[in-house]
């Protein structure tokens, strides 16, 4: 064992003096002050039969053999040196739990549910202890829904072009399934065509014919999305085109930029399906891979299989696309819902839902005899001044973006 005597003004001296002559694996053996100068004895065990390259001292030349016994001490030093490291951060929690019990209290709750952390303490923050926890619990609840980003589906009211991506099995071709009927019902059949880039998955076009004819609406397989420019006219007049891709893994998105090279030719609009049961880690990774597809928004599909919400919840906090739609199971009409973010809060909270929601479809007209209404949606993401307030209480959280 190396070890050494340092005379240091105070303790923040005396580590740089350490970690300097022994490296940061040194540990303090005492200390004390003599006459007013703090003296610290430090030790450090030399890596048997050579020094250390990164913190050569110069008694480790000697490259001695490790006393066995010297070897434990050190061992049960470094233990030591971690718990007192442990009991630190825990009486920091402790003490901060001690001063806001209820913020403590919320952020134990929000824990429960899945939320992360940070987002739990950020939010715990703004909680007023002079306040009942009722009052606390509805305020954050309030937060926590307004600052879910949210983005308004014009695409559907305008028309255009419109790709579903997202990775393999999320509820992709579903989704389409559930817009397709939602836009036939309000602006009748003529006013939707299906395309398909999915050649990947045996039966994936197959799938998407069965419900085109359903519906009475034509399905077209592309052999590439450079036939996408072909079907540009198709997408004029308030028309829309819905297209269907192939599942891919996130590594394979990040490779293939999907729509990524015809962008300057072709006006498209990808939105990102997600699913509520993936873990936050494959949310995330999810999320960062499909950038290169310049997705506006996100749908959400899978709610009812989703362990814990508040997981999911915590990475859309995360991250700045706007969520326009969520499903809550497999049935086609009355599992798909426009974007609810009270309810999703109060589901992730593990609180019942106060009022039943409607399903999508039951706010279209009924049927393509019907004249299309065309009451147009609010054209931009919410922006209410309750956000504004917000960014101040969820840092990260970024500026909303509208789904164009
Ligand atoms: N439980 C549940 N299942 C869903 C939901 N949305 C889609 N699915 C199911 O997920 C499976 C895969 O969906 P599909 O649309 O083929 O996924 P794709 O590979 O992304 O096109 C199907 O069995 C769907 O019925 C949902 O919100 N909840
Ligand atoms: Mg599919």
């Amino acid at each position: 064992m190396n070890v050494r005597r340092y005379r240091a003004r105070d303790m923040r001296d005396a580590m740089r003096q350490v970690r300097e002559h022994q490296g940061s694996d040194a540990i303090i053996l005492s200390n004390r002050r003599v006459d007013g100068v703090l003296e610290v004895i430090a030790a450090t065990e030399p890596v048997s039969g050579a020094t250390s390259a990164e913190h050569p001292t110069p008694e480790a030349n000697s490259a001695l053999p490790v006393d066995p016994e010297l070897a434990a001490m050190r061992r049960e030093l470094c233990d030591l040196r971690n718990l007192l490291l442990q009991q630190r951060a825990l009486n920091e929690r402790d003490q901060w739990a001690a001063r806001h019990p209820l913020a403590a209290e919320c952020v134990e709750r929000l824990l429960q549910c899945g939320f992360s952390d940070r987002l739990a303490r950020s939010l715990a923050g703004s909680v007023l202890e002079d306040t009942s926890a009722e009052t606390a619990w509805s305020r954050l609840r309030a937060r926590l829904s307004a600052s879910i980003a949210t983005a308004q589906p014009t695409v559907l009211e305008q028309g255009g072009m419109l790709a579903l991506v997202g990775t393999t099995g999320v509820g992709k071709t579903t989704t389409l399934n559930r817009i397709a009927l939602r836009q036939i019902r309000r602006m009748g059949r003529d006013a939707v065509s299906l395309v398909t880039l999915d050649r990947q998955r045996i039966g994936a076009y197959k799938q998407l014919q069965a419900f085109g004819q359903m519906a009475g609406v034509p399905v077209q397989l592309l052999e590439s999305e450079r036939d996408l420019a072909a079907l540009s006219g198709r997408a004029a007049g308030g028309k829309l085109v819905l297209i269907d891709t192939e599942g891919q893994t996130a590594r394979d998105a990040a490779e293939r930029r999907l729509f990524a090279r015809i962008r300057s030719q072709v006006a498209l609009q990808t939105w990102l399906v997600i699913a509520a049961n993936h873990q936050a880690s494959v949310l995330r990774q999810t999320i960062e891979a499909f950038r290169c597809s310049e997705p506006s928004a996100l749908v959400l599909t899978k709610v009812d299989e989703a362990e814990q919400l508040g997981e999911t919840l915590s990475v859309l906090l995360e991250q700045r696309l706007g969520l326009v739609f969520y499903s809550d199971g497999q049935r086609v009409d009355d599992d798909f819902h426009k974007v609810d973010t009270l309810h999703l809060t109060r589901l992730a909270l593990g609180e019942p839902a106060r009022a039943p929601r409607r399903p999508v479809a039951v706010e279209m007209a009924p049927s393509e005899e019907a004249p299309p209404s065309r009451v147009p949606y609010r054209s931009q993401t919410r922006t209410a001044p309750e956000n504004m307030v917000l960014e101040s209480v969820v840092p990260f959280r970024k500026r909303l973006h509208a789904a164009h």
